[in-house]
């Protein structure tokens, strides 16, 4: 494959409370992955409104996921941040792929068939285009790594059929423009550590969620030290004690959940938690996640708030990142015009 920038892309959705899954699964990782790569960071706004939003909740909304970003550590001066319905190059090529993308790849597509349920009729078109428009957001800046979720992996492999299907059937253009063989990357997903899928605290088979009805199933990153203490206390478990090894937390969920949790917190892995809490009873064990939970996340959590004071500097943001980000994704536009042939000025 032809040499491509090494450039991180990730986005996270405007809909709702961002919980510990956001933050371990992707947001930390964001943070790490700006001392070695250039980095864009985007709200994706587009994706929040393929289900139903209130408008006034939306704005709130893109302003604390901005928050978010910024309290955990993500430099808006030093890296891209901004809200995706900034950029309309976004929605631009998410139509051309919605032109290359196959019917049969869409239909496979798992998170789909969880969201549309039995009410396939009924949900929005964008809601089964989803998969095209994220392929767009990270392929508009030709990214080469995306840090995400385990959730999003078949997402990924979707953007890379995608990009490879463009390259393919557009190669000889490709080629005469002087991009070599490859036009846009095959990006590589970033999906490691510890915690790639936060379970639910009611229900460790679930995956952690902002849409679960139950506000004890998830630690918000806004939740003040007493209700994250409560929701770790409530968290289920089984009657056993933990293992002292790894291997001992196959099938028990709850507590392989916990153990992940502790060791993403920790910056260690579930072998390091294991060597420490080994034979401990689960009421020893939540106390010292508790304790942990709230020296990291509590922080976060006031930082947040501050910023969301402030709506015009999240704004101002916002309009910076939006600018910087315009720039790359014209530039990838203007190309993949020409090459699918049509007339520009
Ligand atoms: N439980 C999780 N564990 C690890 N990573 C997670 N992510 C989400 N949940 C978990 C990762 O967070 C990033 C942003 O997610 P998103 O907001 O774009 O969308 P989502 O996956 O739809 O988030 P939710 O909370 O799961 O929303 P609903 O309830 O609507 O389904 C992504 O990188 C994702 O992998």
């Amino acid at each position: 494959m032809a040499a491509f920038q090494q450039r991180v892309f990730s986005g996270v959705q405007p809909t709702g409370n961002l919980h510990l899954g956001n933050y371990l699964g992707a947001i930390k990782r964001f943070v790490e992955l700006q001392t070695t790569h250039d980095c864009i960071y985007c709200v994706v706004d587009l994706h929040a409104i393929t289900v139903w939003q209130d408008p006034e909740e939306l704005t709130r909304s893109i302003r604390e996921v901005t928050a978010a970003f910024i309290a955990c550590g993500i430099d808006p001066k030093r890296h891209i941040v901004f809200n995706q319905s900034q950029v309309h190059e976004h929605a631009e090529l998410a139509w051309i792929f919605n032109c290359v993308a196959r019917m049969g790849w869409l239909n496979r597509m798992t998170q789909f068939k969880e969201k549309a349920g039995k009410d396939r009729e009924n949900v929005s078109i964008g809601l089964y285009a989803y998969p095209c428009l994220m392929a767009a957001d990270i392929l508009a800046y030709r990214a080469t790594h995306v840090p995400v979720g385990e959730d999003q992996k078949q997402h990924l492999e979707l953007a890379r059929d995608i990009a490879q299907k463009f390259n393919n059937d557009y190669s000889a253009r490709i080629r005469a423009r002087g991009f070599g063989e490859a036009f846009f990357p095959l990006t590589e997903p970033l999906i490691s550590g510890p915690a790639t899928r936060v379970m639910s605290l009611r229900d460790g088979t679930k995956k952690m969620s902002k849409s679960d009805a139950s506000d004890y199933s998830r630690i918000n990153l806004t939740d003040v030290a007493d209700e994250i203490a409560q929701k770790i206390r409530k968290a289920k478990t089984d009657p056993e004690p933990l293992p002292s090894e790894e291997k001992g937390l196959e099938n028990r969920p709850e507590a392989d959940n916990l153990v992940g949790i502790y060791a993403a917190l920790a910056g260690n892995s579930r072998a390091d938690v294991l060597k420490d809490f080994g034979n401990a009873q689960f009421s020893r064990f939540k106390e010292a996640l508790t304790e942990l939970a709230v020296e990291k996340l509590g922080p976060i959590g006031s930082e947040m708030k501050r910023l969301v004071q402030d709506p015009k500097s999240i704004d101002g943001v916002l309009a910076d990142g939006a600018a910087r980000a315009r720039v790359i994704a014209a530039a990838t536009m203007k190309s993949v015009k020409d090459i699918v042939g049509f007339v520009q000025a």
